[in-house]
């Protein structure tokens, strides 16, 4: 049997609750203010950024410690066309009858349409990845756990992260988005989830009140 190592637990910042309060509170104040950007502009945004809000999604619990993701980082603007031409041939059939009415009638209040143009403009587009099997080593093709669960994890602290910095997001879910395997090379037992586009707000960006209409803490939470 594997004897299991372990060590002490790295104690936690010695705050007291007062300051444990107001950092859960600034930290609300500030993820509050994240909204869904669907006009990008060409402004850059450094490596570093993305580098350091993947090292944060890389750290979100996980089944098993298996961390079954792999982020496909795209800035070449040749990738960046090829996922826009297939994803917005994916998007008419879908906008045009595919996704069914009921669900059409739901985007309304988004104003999303078929078109794409951010997926050229904005200047990283993070292509996710979830790993039904295999883990760090390139050998290992065992089984993973609660594979979407953990990948969802990664992209929140991902997205998070990227808010903190000052970056605007868009989680874009083409319907369906098999292409990715194609355009990032990535294998058959990889199952693309969601492409993160990020960068900075184009100045005729534009926030559909929809997006304002969150649920209150009580339609949200049940405490027993
Ligand atoms: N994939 C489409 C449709 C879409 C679906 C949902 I649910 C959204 O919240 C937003 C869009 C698109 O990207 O336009």
């Amino acid at each position: 049997m594997f004897d299991r190592e372990v060590l002490p637990w790295q104690p936690y910042p010695n705050l007291t609750d007062a300051e444990r309060i107001a950092r859960a509170r600034a930290f609300n104040a500030s993820m509050q203010s994240r909204r869904s950007c669907r006009a990008f502009s060409e402004e850059p945004v450094p490596r570093e950024i993305i580098e350091a809000a993947l090292a944060t999604a890389g750290s979100a619990p996980n089944g098993a410690n298996r961390q079954p993701w792999h982020f496909c980082v795209v800035s070449s603007p040749e990738a960046k066309c090829a996922i826009r031409i297939a994803a917005e041939e994916e998007e008419r059939a879908f906008y045009d009858g595919r996704a069914g009415s009921e669900w059409l009638d739901a985007l309304v209040p988004l104003g999303t349409g078929a078109d794409k143009p951010y997926l050229e403009t904005a200047p990283w587009l993070i292509v996710v990845f979830a790993q039904r099997r295999g883990g760090p080593d390139l050998d290992d093709l065992k089984q993973n756990y609660y594979v979407t669960e953990s990948v969802g994890l990664a992209c929140g602290l991902l997205l998070a992260t990227l808010h903190q910095a000052g970056i605007a997001t868009l989680v874009h879910t083409p319907n369906p988005m098999r292409f990715l395997n194609r355009v990032c090379r990535r294998p058959d037992h990889e199952k693309p989830l969601m492409v993160i586009v990020a960068g900075h707000a184009a100045p005729d960006a534009v926030i559909p009140a929809h997006a304002l209409d969150k649920k209150t803490l009580e339609q949200i939470a049940s405490w027993l």
